[in-house]
């Protein structure tokens, strides 16, 4: 329908689901992730099938890179309509193990990721009098588990803001936070292998990405006036 949409983390899993979804439903999507290989593909691959796409190498850690990615919206299609902050990592491990630099690592990517996609979009959405902003958070957030209280605790810390952004925003702009519960992606390869069995497990119950990209596409193509605030996407069999 042709709106503008930006994703980030979409190299992958749900953030490429997404990218495939929006684009076949008509939208121009601007690729962002930290992987230049995959994104040129993926916006081949979607080319190809009728859409359009483009890309830019963008780590969500780098505020002028979100803010490049944004640029490239406006460069390319002279508006930006949605930003899916979408890139995130998941280091789960016990507090004990002082896993340091991993807490920074999600709360750079998960946390300032996001801030910087707000410091990007914005003024922009400001400035045109419209924009959404979809924020993917996590089940994890929902009920606190041994292993992810700082995982949770950043995608918690972004549902926090979200509210407070839509509280600011005013009738013009949608603020949307999509909880994905186990969700079959890369997502679990970054993770410590003392944890892999426990992830495994939730692997057999996992959704497909598709099942997200649905409810993102779901909460995009609302007509003008309804905010879909609050999504949480998980299989049945999860407990
Ligand atoms: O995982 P994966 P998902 N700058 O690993 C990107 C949340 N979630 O699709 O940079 C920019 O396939 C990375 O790209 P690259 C989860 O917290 C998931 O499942 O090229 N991008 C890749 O595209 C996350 O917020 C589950 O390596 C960066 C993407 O992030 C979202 O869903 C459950 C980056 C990750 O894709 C998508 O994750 C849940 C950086 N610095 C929440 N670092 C689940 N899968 O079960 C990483 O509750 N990326």
């Amino acid at each position: 329908e042709g709106k503008v949409v930006a994703i980030t983390g979409a190299s992958s899993g749900i953030g490429e689901a997404t990218a495939l979804l929006l684009a076949e439903r008509g939208a121009k999507i601007v690729l962002g992730a930290r992987r230049p290989e995959r994104l040129e593909a993926l916006a081949a691959r979607i080319e190809q099938a009728g859409g359009d796409a483009v890309w830019a190498r963008t780590d969500v850690t780098r505020r002028e890179d979100v803010a490049d990615l944004v640029q490239l919206a406006r460069d390319q299609y002279g508006k930006l309509d949605v930003l899916v902050s979408n890139a995130g990592i998941g280091l789960i491990s016990r507090l004990d193990d002082l896993r340091v630099e991993d807490w920074e690592q999600m709360i750079d990517v998960n946390l300032k990721g996001v801030l910087y996609g707000i410091a990007a979009a914005l003024p922009v959405f400001r400035e045109q009098g419209f924009g959404h902003f979809v924020n993917t958070v996590s089940t994890a957030g929902l009920r606190i588990v041994p292993l992810q209280s700082v995982y949770a605790a950043t995608k918690n810390a972004v549902r926090t803001i979200s509210e407070g952004l839509r509280q600011e925003a005013g009738d013009s702009l949608r603020v949307t936070v999509v909880s994905p519960g186990a969700v079959r992606t890369d997502f679990a390869e970054h993770m410590d292998p003392s944890v892999k069995p426990q992830i495994d497990k939730l692997m057999e119950i996992a959704l497909s990405p598709d099942a997200v990209a649905r409810a993102i596409a779901f909460a995009i193509e609302q007509p003008d006036g309804v905010d879909v605030g609050d999504i949480v996407v998980r299989p049945t069999a999860q407990g």
